[in-house]
């Protein structure tokens, strides 16, 4: 029974260290998989994706730079070294040009007090800026922050970017719309969606090569959607991006997307986060 015993244990121990082998192998494998699978350019190689078979990405954390936990964010941009920053709440609203490295606000225009203030981008020479429910955008001169221009819509203020050409905005439901940036005229609307149907709750926007990518409200996702049709064409999971000791004071949802075309660097960060993340993206599936 002894020897017995003694070669059953010997097979087990022999068998717990294949499998060992095995299993670093295909964690290795993965590992190695999910390296070369991760990327600083955001490529645009889904647009091929069809609905039953959309990619799946999740992130790994390049840096992260300093955020005011004060500022409740609503709009994200980068341009030329500096971050320019849309914040919310009625009486705290403001625009900002933030020091990516340091986060320290640079410059500062705060909204009177009765807007919310909302998404935000740069056209050209100006900064757009809407607000929430009051209809009313502004826009400003990008080194002064004077106040150029109004302009108005019919519809809630949610999420920013342009295409070049065209301005791409959100109001919280599953459209996104295309203005004229000189008539600020609706020009077309799209619905986006996914295998499941449409996605609603789009918030935040960045127009990254090719693509829209926008927050989906009270989730730690980005969807990436082609501007053509709409449809959902990857989704990008933040989950655990803002760990736990990040969470000792009141944080909000997950907003803001920021791209940094010369350098090729993606931000987010979200509402009340001490923290803005430089993250790569990894396809996951
Ligand atoms: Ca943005």
């Amino acid at each position: 029974m002894g020897n017995y015993l003694q070669s059953h244990n010997h097979k087990k121990i022999y068998r717990n260290q294949y499998v060992k082998v095995i299993f670093w192998g295909v964690f290795s494998l993965l590992g190695a998989i999910c390296i070369a699978s991760c990327s600083k350019a955001p490529t645009n190689s889904t647009n091929s994706a069809t609905l039953d078979n959309i990619p799946v990405y999740t992130y790994k954390v390049v840096t992260s730079y300093p955020h005011d936990q004060r500022a409740f964010t609503q709009g994200l941009v980068f341009e030329d070294g500096f971050l320019y920053e849309g914040t919310g709440i009625r009486g705290q609203s403001s625009l900002r040009k933030v020091e990516l490295e340091s986060g320290n606000t640079l410059q500062k225009h705060m909204l009177p007090a009765q807007f919310f203030g909302e998404g935000v981008t740069i056209f050209g020479n100006t900064i757009l800026q809407l607000t929430w429910q009051s209809g009313l955008g502004f826009v400003y001169d990008i080194d002064t922050f004077e106040l150029l221009k109004e302009f108005n819509y019919s519809i809630e203020g949610w999420g920013l970017t342009h295409d070049g050409k065209q301005l791409i905005m959100s109001n919280g439901s599953a459209i996104v719309y295309f203005l004229d940036p000189e008539t600020f005229q609706e020009i077309k609307r799209l619905e986006v969606y996914s295998r499941d149907g449409p996605v609603t709750g789009l918030n935040e926007l960045e127009y990254i090569q090719g693509e829209i990518y926008a927050n989906v409200w009270q989730t730690d996702y980005i969807v990436r959607i082609e501007p053509k049709t709409g449809q959902v064409i990857g989704w990008i999971d933040l989950t655990g991006l803002l760990r736990p000791e990040d969470r000792g004071y009141p944080v909000d949802v997950f907003n803001g997307i920021a791209y940094d075309q010369k350098n090729d660097r993606l931000f987010v960060t979200g509402k009340l986060w001490p923290k803005i993340f430089e993250i790569e993206l990894c396809k996951k599936k």
